[in-house]
C-alpha cells in the first residue's frame, strides 16, 4: 500500500511536471516526448494542453475583431452607400431605412437580411464578417436588384 502511495505521487509530480514543460515552451516537442515515455497519462494531458491552446487562440480572434456600424438609406433604386468595407472578423451591425419606397438590405453570404421597410421605417442586422472576399448586398425588393439597387461589402 505504501508503494501505490508513492507511485501516485510520482504519477501526479510528473503529470505537473509535463503541464508546467508545456505550458513554459508551448509544447515543445522534445520535452513533452520525454515526459511522455517516463509517464504514459502524460499524452492526455498533452492533448488537453494543446486543445486549451486551440480555444484560446479562437477566443483572441473574436476580440481582435471591432464592431462597426453603419447607417445607410434606400430609395428606387439606390442604397446611399454602395461600398462598404470591414476587416475579417469584424462585427458589422447595418442600420437601414428608407426614405422612398418599401426596401431592405440583404446580403446572402452571410445570412443577413433587414425586415423590408416602407418610407420612414428603419431595421438593423447584425452579423460576423468572418470570410474575407467581395460580396454584393441588394434589395430584395421586386425587381429592385435588377435595377441596380446592390452594393458591395468588402472583407479585408
Ligand atoms: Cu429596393
Amino acid at each position: 500500500m505504501p508503494m501505490k502511495g508513492i507511485l501516485t505521487l510520482v504519477i501526479i509530480v510528473a503529470l505537473v511536471v509535463v503541464g508546467v514543460v508545456i505550458f513554459t515552451n508551448g509544447g515543445d516537442d522534445t520535452n513533452t516526448n520525454n515526459a511522455n515515455t517516463s509517464n504514459a497519462n502524460g499524452a492526455t494531458e498533452d492533448d488537453d494542453a494543446m486543445m486549451e491552446d486551440k480555444n484560446t487562440n479562437e477566443v483572441m480572434e473574436e476580440e481582435t475583431g471591432e464592431t462597426k456600424t453603419f447607417t445607410l438609406t434606400g430609395e428606387p433604386y439606390t442604397f446611399s452607400q454602395d461600398e462598404i468595407r470591414v476587416n475579417v472578423g469584424d462585427t458589422v451591425t447595418i442600420n437601414f431605412s428608407s426614405t422612398e419606397g418599401n426596401h431592405d438590405w440583404v446580403l446572402d453570404e452571410f445570412n443577413a437580411a433587414t425586415d423590408e421597410v416602407s418610407e420612414g421605417e428603419s431595421d438593423s442586422v447584425t452579423f460576423v464578417a468572418d470570410q474575407a472576399g467581395t460580396f454584393e448586398f441588394y434589395c430584395s425588393v421586386e425587381d429592385h436588384r435588377a435595377n441596380g439597387m446592390v452594393g458591395t461589402l468588402i472583407v479585408e
